[in-house]
């Protein structure tokens, strides 16, 4: 099995260097956005474009990838909804298990029926612990997932939730309070989870403001990813992967 992308994780998260991944749901683009997503992306030097949705309604997934691959060498990874999101033509998968639900099927039932189907793909794979944590109001993932999401103030769930992700072999934990959450992962949750494993830590889900993508990477986030404010404000780019990379290296 490829590692290819997970090593440069690693690396950066070694470094001290935060990354920023901007994420497309490949039902809201067209050429012209996607056009205009890796412009702005390459000016912003953004560090990974993740691609995929809770509830991907079109046939677009190929397509939308090749168009970025074509356009741009910044790695495509794919944060799939369900089995059935996987691309040939991306670079890596993020290897979803719900690990903060209790919903069988999304910690081993959907990844039995794909698994043929993923180790033909050639990607690179990375199990990756994913865990949803509540974000004010129910959002696609929190409804579809059919889990209930982890409270926003019960930090020592979410720790317990990571450290058993990575025990099991978890090479990521991805904390995720859903596109579009009314309110993001508190950074006090953040430490307290960072601090409890050496896995990276991805975090997304409401981040609208450039200084909150800030402090997530101050309080130990190592990649940031941003979808819902993007899609409303594609200029935003320049600006979050700016604070994101602006944040102290720690030697
Ligand atoms: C959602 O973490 C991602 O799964 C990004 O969330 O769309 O709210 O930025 P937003």
């Amino acid at each position: 099995m490829k590692h290819t992308l997970y090593h440069h994780i690693q690396e950066r998260k070694s470094a001290g260097k935060k990354s920023f991944a901007v994420l497309i749901d490949p039902d809201k683009v067209n050429n012209a956005a996607i056009e205009q997503l890796v412009s702005l992306a390459l000016d912003a030097r953004i560090d990974y474009f993740f691609v995929g949705g809770s509830l991907v309604i079109s046939n677009n997934l190929d397509e939308c990838i090749r168009q970025i691959k074509v356009s741009c060498s910044i790695p495509v990874v794919i944060f799939p909804g369900s089995h059935s999101q996987i691309s040939r033509y991306a670079d890596a998968l993020l290897y979803l298990s719900l690990i903060s639900g209790r919903n069988p099927e999304l910690l081993i039932g959907q990844h039995v029926i794909s698994a043929p189907f993923v180790k033909k793909s050639g990607l690179e794979i990375m199990p990756t612990g994913y865990m949803v944590i509540d974000g004010g109001a129910p959002t696609t993932v929190s409804y579809i997932s059919n889990a209930t999401p982890i409270p926003a103030d019960k930090n020592e769930i979410a720790m317990c939730t990571a450290m058993a992700g990575e025990m099991l072999g978890m090479k990521l934990i991805y904390m995720d309070a859903g596109s579009g959450a009314k309110r993001p992962i508190t950074e006090t949750m953040i430490e307290k989870v960072a601090r409890s494993i050496e896995a990276p830590l991805i975090i997304g889900g409401g981040i609208t403001e450039p200084e909150k993508a800030y402090r997530n990477c101050k309080a130990g986030a190592d990649v940031i990813v941003i979808g819902n404010a993007i899609e409303k404000d594609p200029s935003l780019i320049k600006e979050m992967a700016a604070a994101i990379h602006s944040v102290p290296v720690k030697v």
